[in-house]
């Protein structure tokens, strides 16, 4: 048995995420997170983009308008220099993936793949949070509360 929880912040900044959603855990596959982001701002922008998790999966990050994987980060750690973690899509050059916001769209989604292993014994819960960059530092936007029991 196992059900998330979600929390969305920061409605008061020009980009949030407003929700998410998830379906079931079963160890043998991803487990998948859909995080929509609202956003109001009348220019488009490059938005960077991490997520951390509590204990490390394995997160793919996709662009859900575009099906574009953007990113791979391999023990989940909102680190992207590590071994086995990738950066498709960097815009902005900052080292973060990056989702490409446009004026004409009020949202886009972010949809996360996470990978937890197989033995989660002793887990009592995964949290994931997506964090975004903005005005000059890391803002948590959503955090997605994943508990076992
Ligand atoms: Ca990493
Ligand atoms: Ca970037």
């Amino acid at each position: 048995m196992a059900f998330w929880e979600y929390d969305a912040g920061g409605e008061e900044h020009g980009v949030s995420v407003i929700n998410a959603n998830v379906a079931i855990h079963n160890p043998f596959y991803a487990v998948p997170l859909y995080n929509e982001i609202f956003y109001r701002d009348e220019k488009p922008r490059d938005q960077s983009i991490r997520v951390r998790t509590s204990y490390p999966p394995r997160v793919e990050i996709v662009d859900d308008v575009s099906g574009r994987l953007l990113a791979v980060d391999a023990t989940g750690n909102g680190d992207f220099t590590g071994s086995g973690d990738l950066v498709f899509r960097d815009n902005n050059r900052d080292g973060f993936p990056d989702l490409r916001l446009s004026a004409e769209d009020d949202f886009a989604g972010l949809l996360l793949f996470g990978f937890p292993e197989p033995d989660l014994s002793g887990v009592e819960a995964l949290e994931v949070t997506v964090d975004l960059f903005d005005d000059g530092e890391w803002r948590p936007a959503g955090r997605n509360r994943f508990i076992l029991d």
